[in-house]
């Protein structure tokens, strides 16, 4: 890649040293670069393509923020596209960043799947692809500088072992709903593995009911409507794939006559500021961190990618886990 722009650069050079050559008066403002469209026209101002999931859940509105302020503090020309949680969205805006030659792609992918052909059609047209949040379920790893985002199955891991230390001592069964994120989705997969491989260990623990709320809020309510309609009573914890669908089931629960927090257990994912604010309130239990905020790390290895670095191809962000009694102390120093 980087000897690609290299090249590119050179035959830039040389044609602009003909060009000078031709004229015949000096012309003394002549090259000033607009640096903007396509084909890495300067080594400092890049054009990037980011191809962004939608705009679902708090965490990606933080995201988003992120990412995009971060390419533009940098002085970076960027090209958005929200795809509406829609997979054919993200596949016609790359074939567009790439028919527009951008200088790099970031991806932050819907689904695993379904990505290998025009990934490729971004190779073959020589641009970078840096994955960011999401992984793709695709053996050749070359269609990627690398992956940027959190490690999904580890954040399973960490609500589960919150809950087997919380519920120690309980006798008997303890009665497991789980809201899903996006069907298909990196963190809706690793999400559901990380949580299942601990509860393998303590049979005690039982998933009753597990469906995708799609990570939304409106989402989260409904599907949790309907496992209080057929569960009710039974049900004592409720195991979220983030804080939106939790914050939603938060309220079917309390419309429902039982207390949130108490009655059941909920636990989300991603420490979003509402996640705070339910914990503070006595009716969310623990939210597992999952940082958005990765836009100026994103940048830095895409800057070092054009630099000639190689980069690792997994790069993972730190995160904590933060429970309610935190909460209110916590609150007016979280970022997102
Ligand atoms: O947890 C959820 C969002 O991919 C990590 O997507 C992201 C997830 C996040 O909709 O809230």
């Amino acid at each position: 890649m980087a000897r690609q722009l290299k090249k590119f650069r050179l035959v830039f050079l040389m044609s602009l040293i003909l060009v000078l050559a031709a004229c015949s008066s000096a012309n003394t403002e002549g090259n000033e670069s607009s640096g903007g469209e396509g084909g890495g026209s300067s080594s400092d101002k890049l054009v990037i393509g980011f191809s962004q999931v939608g705009a679902e859940s708090e965490w990606r509105t933080a995201n988003t923020k992120s990412v995009k302020s971060a390419i533009t503090d940098a002085g970076h020309e960027l090209k958005f596209s929200d795809a509406q949680q829609k997979q054919e969205n993200q596949i016609k805006a790359i074939r567009s960043f790439i028919a527009q030659k951008v200088d790099a792609i970031v991806f932050s992918p819907v689904v695993e799947t379904g990505f290998e052909t025009v990934l490729k059609e971004a190779k073959d047209a020589g641009i970078p692809v840096f994955l960011v949040d999401r992984a793709v379920d695709i053996e050749d790893d070359s269609l990627w500088v690398t992956f940027l985002g959190s490690d999904f199955v580890e954040e399973g891991r960490k609500a589960a072992n919150w809950l087997v230390e919380d519920m120690e001592g309980v006798e008997g069964d303890i009665n497991i709903v789980e809201l899903q994120g996006t069907v298909g989705s990196a963190p809706a997969i690793d999400r559901k593995e990380g949580f299942e491989e601990v509860m393998a260990e303590h049979p005690n623990f039982r998933i009753i009911k597990s469906q995708s709320g799609d990570f939304t809020r409106a989402k989260g309510k409904e599907v949790m409507e309907a496992f209080l309609k057929s569960d009710g009573e039974n049900i004592d914890v409720l195991y979220s794939h983030n804080d939106d669908m939790a914050i939603g089931a938060i309220q079917a629960i309390e419309e429902y006559g039982l207390k949130p927090g108490e009655d059941i257990k909920i636990i989300g994912v991603d420490a979003v500021k509402g996640a705070f604010e339910a914990m503070a309130a006595g009716k969310m239990n623990v939210t597992v961190e999952c940082n958005p905020l990765f836009g100026p790390q994103l940048v830095e290895l895409i800057e070092a990618h054009f630099a000639g670095e190689t980069l690792d191809k997994r790069i993972s962000v730190e995160e904590g886990i933060y429970t309610m009694d935190q909460a209110e102390e916590l609150l007016p120093t979280r970022k997102y």
